[in-house]
């Protein structure tokens, strides 16, 4: 086709995929122009990400974009947070890429805290407590004297990390910046009292650009590889969930009183409200929700909740087993199953990395006094009911920190397409639910390089195209009083 198509380029934890989006009669319509695996790798005991085979990959998906459209007007890469490459001043990476789910970080929260208390750190950052965060994978690198750290001469995030590849220029982004627990909310701006009280290098931390920013174009050596000479390289919100949040299909932006909240559904599920500004308070940290930060200075309220990373490592057990089904036919039998015979907390610690997800799961049934599954059916279907209990508390304190009622739960992303899922969570919430863009994450990357390129004006505006072009579906709360007891059950699982 003869229009011009923005490439996003939107990795998640379980997969990443190049998708084209253009305005077709003032609609934007995407294409899927690649999609591929995004498997951690084992080095020793320690888990990585496969930084070579994403840069591969990525590149194949461009050079096949080049191929497949006549121009392409931008390019912009958003990824999962807290992750990060240290570079040195020749440009060389000068360490592997930790993958989050790696057991370095086990007790360095805590360890952290005997440096800097933890409502020190929670006021200079609004950021919840996980382990995971940016600031204690750092902290593990400094007392495990990791070498690549006082030899770095940058600090990227994941996208600013292929942004580099891409452009030669180095950048920090703000969305993902702000997963860090590094960051001031208020001002964007590194915490230099943290950074110096951890004994972190603060000449790596470069300051924040904002989304819609042009970094720089495809340079010579990639464009060759490519296809694409000189296209434009165009910042998007780079966390994976400030672009998926863009593209909830509302007509407004960070109300005041929140009437919506969203779910972007992946292999994390994070639930929260889009906030004019931080909230930073007592309630905040005691219900361990986050700030972090969206398009113009807005604030993701939100907490991250275990999502379908269970649903998803079920699947890799049953592989190994040689018994896995497809998504559709796992769905068809939890709805099949009785319902309530097994409830599985999504946030159990026991299901972070478990060497093998079906046995950690049967351990926990014998701890919580649950039966162990009998069959496939009961097993999903409790990873789904966990989950959709689990949003019904995270509502709750949702609605206690924003001090109002929030009416309807939008749910975006991947899992937006389990109808199951959407239905439970309507019951279990006792709201409407409106599920899609199943995209949401590259729509909202595109957005933002339409915006960049002027070819739309404001959030709103985007939003209301995005509602538009995108089909939607609403379920609504039917059998709410069945969830009452799960519920109280549900409340003793709950760590
Ligand atoms: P991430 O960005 O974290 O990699 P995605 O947004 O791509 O995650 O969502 C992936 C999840 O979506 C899968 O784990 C799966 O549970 C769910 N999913 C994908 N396709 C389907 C489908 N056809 N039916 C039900 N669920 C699906
Ligand atoms: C979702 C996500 C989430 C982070 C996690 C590490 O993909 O970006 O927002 O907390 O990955």
């Amino acid at each position: 086709s003869s229009t011009p198509v923005h490439l996003a380029i939107d990795l998640g934890a379980s997969s990443g995929r190049v998708i084209a989006g253009s305005l077709q009669n003032d609609l934007i319509e995407l294409a899927e122009v690649h999609r591929f695996a995004n498997d951690p790798v084992t080095i020793q005991r320690s888990m990585h990400w496969n930084v070579h085979g994403l840069w591969a990959e990525i590149q194949q998906g461009l050079r096949a974009a080049s191929q497949q459209f006549s121009e392409v007007a931008s390019v912009g890469v958003d990824t999962w947070g807290v992750d990060y490459v240290l570079v040195d001043d020749h440009d060389q990476m000068t360490g592997p890429v930790h993958h989050y789910r790696d057991a370095r970080t086990r007790g360095m929260m805590e360890r952290a805290w005997e440096i800097v208390p933890r409502q020190e750190i929670f006021a200079a950052t609004g950021l919840q407590f996980m382990e995971l965060n940016t600031l204690y994978q750092l902290v593990a690198a400094r007392l495990a004297g990791e070498r690549s750290l006082p030899i770095a001469d940058g600090f990227l995030m994941m996208g600013d990390f292929f942004h580099w590849l891409m452009t030669g220029t180095r950048s920090i982004e703000a969305t993902n910046a702000s997963t860090t627990q590094l960051l001031d909310p208020r001002n964007q701006t590194w915490s230099s009292d943290l950074l110096s009280r951890f004994d972190l290098p603060a000449k790596i931390f470069q300051d924040v650009i904002e989304p819609g920013s042009q970094l720089g174009v495809i340079q010579p050596s990639v464009a060759s590889a490519t296809g694409l000479d000189d296209v434009p390289v165009i910042v998007p919100a780079t966390h994976d969930t400030a672009s998926a949040v863009i593209a909830v299909p509302v007509n407004d932006f960070a109300p005041e009183h929140p009437s919506w909240c969203y779910i972007s559904s992946g292999t994390w599920s994070l639930m929260g409200c889009e906030l004019a500004k931080p909230l930073v308070n007592d309630k905040c940290a005691e219900l361990n929700f986050t700030n972090e930060g969206g398009i113009q200075g807005s604030t993701r309220l939100l907490k991250n909740i275990g999502g379908l990373w269970i649903f998803q490592q079920i699947r890799k057990s049953l592989e190994r087993r040689g018994t896995a089904e497809p998504w559709d036919v796992m769905v068809d039998r939890a709805l099949a199953a009785k319902p309530f015979e097994l409830l599985v907390d999504p946030d159990d610690a026991a299901f972070v990395a478990p060497d093998d997800m079906l046995d950690a799961i049967v351990r926990y049934a014998g701890r919580t006094g649950q039966s162990a599954p009998q069959s496939n059916g009961v097993l999903y279907r409790g990873a789904l009911e966990g989950l959709a209990l689990r949003y019904r508390s995270c509502l709750g304190m949702l609605e206690t920190l924003v001090g109002n009622r929030i009416d309807v739960i939008h749910i975006v992303g991947g899992g937006s397409q389990n109808e199951l899922l959407c239905q439970m969570t309507a019951d279990a919430c006792n709201r409407v639910v409106i599920a899609g863009p199943v995209e949401a994450t590259a729509v909202g990357n595109i957005a933002v390089q339409m915006m960049g390129t002027q070819k739309l004006g404001s959030i709103v505006e985007a939003r209301n195209l995005i509602r538009t072009s995108f089909g939607t579906k609403q379920f609504d709360p039917t059998n709410a009083a069945a969830w009452d007891d799960a519920a109280e059950v549900f409340r003793k699982l709950e760590q």
